[in-house]
């Protein structure tokens, strides 16, 4: 299959990209490296050395001997290098990674706000619109979030639609289905609300294939492919923007940081490992919707944990403290979560649990690149005292 991976260079992106190289699939990469800037813009880096993507792929070669491609432009912005890109590659799938993925970053600023809104949402809508126009028959493959349906404790999240009745003009009661009602926290969560309708209206009225991956967060690092070579590795966020829960616990405590804990830490998220999340994407590309088929929705999880769990479980193993600080997010102190996600198990994934493979993320990686971490970057303070929106976001 020829595959394009929009977002490429990035933390799903890179081992998606070699997952589906190694699978024998053609794989191109586009990537306009934003989120590499982003990181001298609030200057950080990732905990673990990446190369530099052309040295990435390079390696890449030389490993497995695949040849993958390359090409560095905007999707949000070069729509003509994306429309002509389409019509030379005539690929077979896309998957669509290409969105600025932080909430705290999506929320620091106007520019951050009005970035974040005009890069998820143009970016995707210039991808359906391209695959239109160029005529080419492509199942999009699309990393969409558990966040689009809110953390508003009570009953069980559906994969992507509920059935409902509704009364109609006679008073008769009318059985319909309908997309689950957005709910987003934060606006990355919105630009994911926003993408949802683009992919209804993009399925129905122009036969455009659509699986919308519906992912919790992700934790770990290293894929089966990124532990090839060092210069395969993974990124590793650990900063107040980019890092996730419980990768930045991980680091915290490898580096002697009492784990910072929210609020209470009695929000309830969504959890999967990033060799998992590859995974589920290989199986979305290899079980594409029929022609006709409604936008297909997996909810892509594997495990739910409260915050305050995931810290007396890293605390027990490492023996870590835990710090409660003070939420800067505006989100619900506490939430239950249930969600269905059986459709990526029936289709053949394996969940990894998080008991096993916690500790090998511990030690492979938070203590043996403990010494790479900035302190400086760890509090959401600090981060905001270090930020220069002017010069670092386009406007
Ligand atoms: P990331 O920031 O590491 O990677 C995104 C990549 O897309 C980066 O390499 C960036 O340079 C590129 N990019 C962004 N905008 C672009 C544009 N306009 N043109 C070209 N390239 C562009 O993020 P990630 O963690 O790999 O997330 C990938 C996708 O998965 C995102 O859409 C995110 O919302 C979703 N997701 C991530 C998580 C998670 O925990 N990491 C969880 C659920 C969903
Ligand atoms: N949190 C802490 N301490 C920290 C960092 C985070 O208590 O040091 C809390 C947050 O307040 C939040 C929870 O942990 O309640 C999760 O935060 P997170 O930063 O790990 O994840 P989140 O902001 O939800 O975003 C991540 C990805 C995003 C993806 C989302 C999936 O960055 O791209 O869409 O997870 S989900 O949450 O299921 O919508």
């Amino acid at each position: 299959m020829k595959v394009i991976v929009f977002g490429g260079d990035g933390f799903c992106g890179w081992p998606t990209s070699l997952h589906l190289s190694a699978a024998g699939h053609e794989v191109l990469i586009v990537d306009n490296l934003t989120r590499r800037r982003a990181d001298a813009e609030m200057q950080v880096s990732s905990l673990t050395p990446i190369a530099p993507l052309s040295t990435r792929v390079e390696t890449w070669k030389e490993i497995a001997g695949c040849e993958i491609g390359l090409r560095d432009f905007d999707v949000a912005r070069d729509y003509y290098q994306l429309a002509t890109l389409f019509e030379d590659f005539r690929p077979n799938a896309v998957v669509h990674l290409a969105e600025q993925r932080a909430v705290p970053y999506s929320m620091k600023s106007e520019r951050h706000k009005r970035y974040t809104v005009d890069n998820n949402i143009t970016a995707t809508h210039n991808i359906l619109c391209a695959i239109v126009e160029s005529g080419c028959d492509v199942h999009v493959v699309h990393m969409g979030t558990m966040g689009v349906y809110g953390y508003a404790t009570g009953g069980t999240f559906p994969e992507g639609y509920l059935q409902v009745e509704v009364v109609d003009n006679r008073g008769g009661r009318v059985a319909r289905e309908i997309l689950h009602p957005a709910n987003p926290e934060s606006i990355y969560h919105l630009t994911k609300s926003l993408d949802q309708q683009l992919f209804q209206y993009y399925n129905r009225y122009e036969q455009v294939r659509i699986t919308d991956l519906h992912q919790g967060v992700v934790w770990g690092t290293n894929t089966r492919e990124t532990k090839l070579d060092p210069l395969l590795i993974n990124r590793f966020d650990y900063d107040a923007d980019y890092g996730t829960v419980l990768n930045r616990f991980l680091m915290q405590a490898a580096v002697g940081y009492p784990l910072t804990v929210y609020g209470s830490g009695g929000q309830t998220r969504a959890f999967i490992h990033v060799q998992d999340t590859v995974r589920c994407i290989e199986l979305a590309l290899k079980n594409p919707p029929v022609h006709g088929e409604r936008v297909r929705i997996f909810n892509q999880m594997t495990e739910t944990y409260r915050v305050i769990e995931l810290a007396n479980i890293v605390s027990k193993l490492t023996g870590a403290t835990i710090q409660y600080l003070h939420n800067p997010r505006k989100e619900a102190s506490q939430n239950d979560l249930a969600a269905e996600a059986s459709s990526l198990v029936d289709l053949g994934l394996t969940p990894i649990r998080l008991e096993k493979m916690l500790l090998e993320e511990v030690v492979e990686i938070a203590r043996k690149y403990a010494d790479r971490c900035d302190r400086r970057r760890i509090q959401y303070a600090s981060t905001a005292a270090a930020f220069t929106p002017r010069r670092a976001v386009s406007s």
